[in-house]
């Protein structure tokens, strides 16, 4: 479903076992060469945890290593993550030369337990405009999903449950989004998860080395 030019929501697109199975990869990441942790913007920890593949994000500002957690060189992006990418921009646009032309070079991994949010806010450290892919794992979240002006209204708050992905791109590329709310106990069996919420968003930085 397009809920706005360029936003598309493809409901339940990952299986169980693709759940479980990225819900693996995802607490390896966490547990290093980087590992998880809050980053901290204006002097205030986020509530939300990221670990990031490809290239290291911090607030404003992207690097190949974490400078600010404990230095070491994010791991490589992983090439099954392309074309995953790539798969899903095939699906929401039906353009298959659009999906080629996709390659994400960073993801970033957040860590929601039921108690933690994420405010409004624009995605613009990135210097490509390519779509940003979101996988959802575990417990179901309200989504806020606003407009490119402020983070006031016009906004729409969607569920995203397990297995849900979501491609934002065109002009829903620089929309202001955020997280309201977790449901909590709401995993679905066997996706990998028993409390709390996995996202991770695929994104081409623009950068070269
Ligand atoms: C719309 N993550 O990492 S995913 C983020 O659930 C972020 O962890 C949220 O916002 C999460 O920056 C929301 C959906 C999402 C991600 C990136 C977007 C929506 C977006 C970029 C542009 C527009
Ligand atoms: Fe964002």
């Amino acid at each position: 479903e397009e809920i706005a030019p360029g936003a598309v929501w493809l409901p339940g697109w990952l299986t169980i076992p693709q759940q479980a199975w990225l819900a693996r990869q995802c607490a390896q990441w966490a547990a290093g060469p980087v590992p998880i942790r809050s980053a901290t913007v204006r002097g205030h920890p986020m509530s939300v945890k990221t670990v990031c593949v490809g290239w290291h994000w911090r607030p404003y500002a992207y690097s190949r290593d974490a400078v600010d957690v404990n230095g070491q060189r994010v791991v490589e992006f992983p090439k099954w993550m392309v074309r995953l990418g790539r798969r899903i921009v095939a699906d929401a646009t039906g353009d298959e030369d659009r999906a080629l032309a996709y390659t994400p070079d960073t993801a970033l991994i957040n860590f929601y337990d039921v108690q933690a949010r994420m405010g409004m806010h624009q995605d613009k450290d990135e210097k490509s405009l390519a779509p940003v892919v979101s996988l959802s794992i575990g417990d179901t979240c309200t989504f806020r999903f606003g407009n490119t002006e402020n983070r006031n209204r016009p906004y729409r708050d969607i569920a995203l449950a397990s297995g849900d992905v979501f491609v934002f791109g065109g002009p829903s590329r620089l929309a202001f989004h955020g997280v309201q709310k977790i449901h909590a106990e709401s995993a679905p069996d066997g996706c990998g998860v028993e409390h709390g919420r996995w996202n991770i968003t695929m994104r081409e930085t623009g950068f070269a080395d």
